[in-house]
């Protein structure tokens, strides 16, 4: 049995931010998509996939997606890097779409079908101050959240990651940090300013919606190892689901540093791509969630790897979902949280209408889970008509840097 791949089309289109979505069609005009959206560096991965891994899709079997994974992984030489993994998971999650529209059924069946009846996810709340953050939390109860990620402005700090900047009180919160511009945005940071004032913000939170509420922070990697151990202590009062990448990604070992002075449920991982960034941090269990994307990670083939291995120390997965992830992305992620046992939480930013004009979805959201829907495949469309109106537009990530100038970590 085989079904060969006819055509590999790399799409990218901009409704409200930008996207590179793969398009793999078999002989059969079997239809399978993958998202290959890495924000603010969209056009490296649309090159590595167009003029490197299409010419050597076309004419292979459909069917053989570990084997694909393994001829493009191993097949490079050069192996991992964001580029590199995005591009793969592209293809492995087009090609997981295809598998299960063969088989007629959702993806998540083939993955073992369901181990729960829908994906908890949190939601984003933010303010400037604390009037203006308990509105964004109450908000999102009213849509029927049960987990809320909740960030502030640091005082005397121009423009914090994660607070939409000159927001009016009571707006919808529509942070979306990739600003279309030919330069990145310039941020300031202050470690010591957010230090102080950030257990007070918790628990103004706690006492105002009590003890049920999941919260979650995201520390965007700004933090030494000690400074991130005196977070994670001064947090766990106010009982945290998790705090989120408090250090930097590259150095391991900085997590043992944390973790030996705190109890705060530690996750990490949306910029890493692959196991082997994993590899220290699990087997001495020194993180409670892996935190990566299926997009950035490989792929389902890449992430499941991943949350397996995670799997044998009881640690759980987190995974990553903002609005840079595409809805194809989303709905990969959604499918695997369906189906792995060691399932935590899923990211849940809501894109903007635009972008479900061109991404037609099945997935849906119900009193504060998500379900990936059952459509064969992924349940997701694109539609090429919709995608023309909205052609790239350049984006960059902000940066930070500190009152004397030094760039920080972003
Ligand atoms: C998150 C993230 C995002 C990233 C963004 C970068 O936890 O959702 O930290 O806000 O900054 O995905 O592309
Ligand atoms: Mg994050």
């Amino acid at each position: 049995m085989s079904t060969l791949i006819r055509s590999v089309e790399v799409l990218v289109s901009s409704p409200s931010r930008n996207f590179v979505t793969l398009r793999i069609t078999t002989e059969d005009g079997v239809v399978g998509l993958g998202d290959a959206t890495l924000n603010g560096r969209e056009l490296a991965v649309a090159s590595y996939l167009r003029d490197h891994l299409a010419p050597l899709l076309v004419g292979r079997d459909a069917h053989l997606i570990e084997d694909t994974w393994q001829f493009l992984y191993r097949g490079a030489y050069w192996r991992r890097g964001p580029v590199t993994m995005t591009a793969i998971a592209a293809v492995d999650v087009a090609l997981w779409d295809i598998k299960a529209k063969l088989a007629n059924m959702p993806l998540y069946q083939l993955l073992g079908g369901a181990s729960r009846t829908g994906a908890l996810v949190y939601a984003h709340a933010a303010g400037g101050d604390i009037p203006s953050l308990f509105d964004s939390v109450r908000q999102r109860l009213d849509e029927g959240y049960r987990a809320i990620r909740i960030q502030v402005a640091v005082p005397g700090v121009a423009k914090s990651y994660g607070v939409q900047a000159g927001a009016a009180r009571g707006a919808k919160y529509a942070y979306e940090p990739a600003k279309r511009a030919g330069l990145s945005v310039e941020e300031g940071w202050d470690s010591a300013a957010y230090l102080r004032h950030l257990p007070g913000v918790f628990e103004a939170v706690r006492n105002e919606f009590g003890p049920d509420l999941l919260l979650l922070h995201d520390v965007h990697h700004r933090l030494t190892p000690i400074q991130a151990a005196r977070l994670g202590k001064s947090l766990e009062p106010y009982d945290l689901f998790w705090m989120e990448d408090v250090t930097p990604a590259e150095n391991q070992e900085a997590l043992r540093l944390v973790r030996e002075h705190t109890t705060t449920p530690i996750a990490i991982g949306e910029v890493f791509n692959s196991v082997w960034d994993y590899r220290d941090l699990v087997r001495e269990q020194l993180i409670d969630y892996v935190r990566a994307s299926v997009v950035h990670a490989g792929g389902i083939t890449g992430l499941r790897r991943i949350f397996d291995y995670a799997a044998m120390y009881q640690i759980k997965s987190g995974s990553h979902g903002p609005t840079d992830i595409s809805p194809v992305g989303l709905a990969a992620a959604l499918h695997l949280d369906l189906a792995i046992h060691n399932f935590g939480i899923q990211e849940h930013m809501a894109h903007q209408p635009l972008a479900h004009e061109v991404f037609q979805t099945s997935y849906t959201f119900d009193g504060g889970l998500m379900h990936p829907g059952d459509e064969p495949g992924l349940g997701v469309a694109y539609d090429d008509e919709a995608a023309a109106r909205f052609d790239y537009e350049p984006a960059y990530l902000p940066i930070a840097r500190l009152a004397d100038g030094t760039i920080h970590d972003w």
